[in-house]
Formats: C-alpha cells, structure tokens, sequence
C-alpha cells in the first residue's frame, strides 16, 4: 500500500515528504495507522548524524499513536480497530530481560530494531523500489507503519491519541525514571538538568513522589515558567553563575542533592549532575542520549564517597503491562499531557517542528495526519 511519510534521506538533511510503499504485516507483525506523533529530540539525535545506531534514508518518530490496521500471521494480543502506542521497548514476557524482573529493556526485537530492519532482516518500506530503514522500530512519521506484535501497547478507545501518543516516549520516560528507575522517595530533594518534555516529565515524578525540594536547570529561563506550574521549587540558570553549577547547586542544599536527573544529553552536564548529588547515598540518573563518540567522566572518587550513577531507558516501563496505567492517569488528569503540546503542526510541517525545537520555543509537537 501507499503510505504518506516524512524520509530523512540523510544525516542534516530536512525531511522530504512523499508517498512510500508498504507491504503488509508478516507473520507476528501488525500494520498500525498512525493518527498523531510527537517529535522527541532523540529524532532529532539521529536526524544529526549523530546517533551510532543512525541509518540512512530512514523514517523516524517513536513518539505515536495510532489504530490497528491489519494483523500478521499468529497475532493475537492486538485486533483491527485497536487503539495502540508503539514501543521503542517491546516487551515479550518471554526473553532473560523480561523475565529478570530488573529491567524494561527487551531483548526479542532489539538486535534488528537497532538495524532499521524488522525481525527477519528485511525492511516493510521503500521508495522508488529501494529499501528505506525503519527507526526504532517504529517509524511514527509515516501514515502507516508496520511494527511486531510486541512493540505495541493496547491501549483505551476513549484517549484522545493526539495527546496521549507523547506517551509513547517522553513524558513516560521522565517521570518512569523518578519512580522506577530512582525510586524518589517522599521529602526527598531532587535536581533536574534540562527541562524540556524529559525534565518536565521528571518534575510531573517528582511531584508524585512527593519529593520536598525540586531544583530546576536550565540555560533557557523560558522554561522555568512551566516548571513551576508543574511543582518544581527552586530555579537555576548555570549562566548565572561563574561557578560549576554542581557547587551552586551543593551551596544550595547543604552537600547536595538525595537525586539528580540528567535530561539533556550532555556529558558534562552529566558530570554536574553526578557531583551535585550529595555524599554517601545521592543518585544521579542519565536520561540523555549524547552522540557517537562522547564519554562521560567524573574522579572515581565521587563513586568511591557513595554517590550512584545510572541510566534509564523509557524510564524503566514495561510498556504493554505499564502503559495503559499511564494512559488512565493521563485520562484522569493526574498526568497534565495538554502542558506538553506547545505546537500542533501536519504531516508536511513537519521540518518547522525540529526548528522550533532547536529555537528553544517548543516542548512538544504534535503531528497530525
Ligand atoms: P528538548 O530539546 O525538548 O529539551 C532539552 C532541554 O535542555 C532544553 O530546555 C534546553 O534548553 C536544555 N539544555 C540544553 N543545554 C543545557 C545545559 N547545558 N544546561 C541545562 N539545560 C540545557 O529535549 P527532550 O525531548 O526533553 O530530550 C532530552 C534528552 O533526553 C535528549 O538527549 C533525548 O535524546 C533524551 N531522551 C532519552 C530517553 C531515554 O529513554 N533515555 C527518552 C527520551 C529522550
Ligand atoms: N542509538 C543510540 C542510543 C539511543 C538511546 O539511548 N535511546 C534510548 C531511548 S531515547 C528515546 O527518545 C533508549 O531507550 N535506549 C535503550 C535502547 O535499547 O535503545 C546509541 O548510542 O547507539
Ligand atoms: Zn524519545
């Protein structure tokens, strides 16, 4: 069939909108129609050149939600007509991770997912008769897409899809990675690096968990305005301040903070974060991605002295036992979604959503097909 989608044809090229071809789901996959997609800046990321895993021409977005369109060979857990969200992060319930009971992560799609291709090897789109990549495993800028059955989450037909599809990445993984991944406990302090749709995902966490103190950073002051109506306290522009913001910040809370969250992607950012998280029990958690090449760094000590430092991925949530949670929370209001969507653009917009976010202007858009 013919499918509508924006191709990223290569790295820092502005994506071209045109009709592609896509064959039918096979056996274990599902066709989903796409009814909106958010745009995360992993998309972004990977649109640099700078993601290791970038594969080119492709079809990113893994932010989407969508309904049921057809169903592969053997599929069972999904129908036509359902309302679903892909998963970046499948879940089989069946592999080591899955069953470990100590992560998300997945390992049944995960090796050919990272090579733009779809379980058995091949790709479900091309153009002009070449293969394109698919992303993530699930290409969300185009109309239609084909994913495997375990990288979709069943969600409600009551939620609205254009608002819950930023479900599907960020605003899951900031606050996952406070509850699952960091485990905030109630009056504790928290630190927040980079508040876009992450951050302020982690202060929407944050909140939950009832922490005492939620310490925003940011370079861009726009963003401190939405902090604060979503429950951070204290606001800290690193530029200032002559100082590392990790002394700032350890100034500010007698030694430092009980958690610290990296949510922009840079490593020396990374690094502040780290050494902002106090003595003896602070936890700093990476959720940024930092492109091909970049190390983080710290002295061993600040290890050695009791600090932890650890990453998360989705933030932490098993995505078709976890998310429809998240989507009645939303539903209930209890997860402000509407905060997110700064911008609602189509499909052939596109390109104007990767610049308002390089702008500093958006938190999410919204795209429309
Ligand atoms: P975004 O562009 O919307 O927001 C980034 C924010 O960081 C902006 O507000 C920007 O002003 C701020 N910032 C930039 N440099 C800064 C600095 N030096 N100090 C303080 N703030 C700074 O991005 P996003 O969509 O919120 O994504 C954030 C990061 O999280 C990206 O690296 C993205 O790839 C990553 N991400 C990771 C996961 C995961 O599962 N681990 C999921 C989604 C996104
Ligand atoms: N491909 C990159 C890593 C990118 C990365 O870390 N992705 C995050 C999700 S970002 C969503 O916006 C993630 O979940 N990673 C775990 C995984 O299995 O991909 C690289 O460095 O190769
Ligand atoms: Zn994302």
């Amino acid at each position: 069939m013919k499918s509508r989608a924006a191709v990223a044809f290569g790295p820092n090229k502005p994506l071209e909108i045109v009709e592609v071809d896509v064959e039918p789901p096979k056996a274990g996959e599902v066709l989903v129609r796409i009814v909106a997609t958010g745009v995360c800046h992993t998309d972004a990321y990977t649109l640099s050149g700078a993601d290791p895993e970038g594969l080119f021409p492709t079809i990113l977005g893994h932010e989407g939600g969508g309904i049921v369109e057809a169903v592969g060979e053997g599929v069972t857990s999904v129908e036509v007509g359902d309302h679903v969200i892909p998963l970046y992060t499948a879940e089989c319930g069946e592999c080591k991770f899955c069953m470990s009971g100590k992560t998300n992560l997945c390992g049944a799609v995960r090796a050919t997912q990272g090579k733009g291709v779809m379980p058995d090897g091949t790709s479900r789109f091309s153009y002009n008769g070449e293969p394109l990549y698919h992303y993530m495993g699930t290409s969300t800028f185009s109309e239609y897409t084909v994913l495997p059955e375990v990288s979709l989450a069943k969600i409600p037909k009551e939620a609205p899809l254009d608002k819950v599809c930023l479900l599907g990445c960020g605003v899951t993984t900031g606050i996952g990675a406070v509850l699952n991944t960091a485990k905030v406990e109630e009056g504790a302090t928290v630190a927040i690096f980079g508040l876009g749709g992450i951050g302020l995902a982690a202060i929407i966490g944050a909140t939950m968990a009832k922490a005492r103190r939620i310490i925003a950073v940011d370079i861009n002051p726009s963003k401190f305005k939405i902090a604060e109506e979503l429950g951070a306290t204290d606001f800290v522009n690193p530029n200032d301040y002559d100082k590392p913001i990790q002394e700032v910040i350890i100034e500010m809370t007698d030694g430092g903070v009980d958690y610290s969250f990296e949510c922009v992607g840079n490593v020396k950012l990374m690094r502040s974060a780290l050494e902002c998280a106090h003595k003896g029990w602070g936890e700093s958690i990476i959720i940024g991605v930092a492109g091909a090449g970049e190390e983080i760094s710290t002295r061993p000590f600040q290890l050695v002295t009791g600090r932890v430092w650890k990453g998360s991925a989705f933030g932490g949530v098993k995505g078709r036992t976890e998310l429809p949670s998240y989507v009645e929370k939303a539903e209930k209001g209890e997860i402000p979604l509407d905060v997110f969507i700064t911008h609602n653009l189509k499909l052939d917009e596109i390109n104007e959503a990767f610049d308002l976010m390089h702008e500093g202007k958006s938190i999410r858009t919204v795209i429309h097909y």
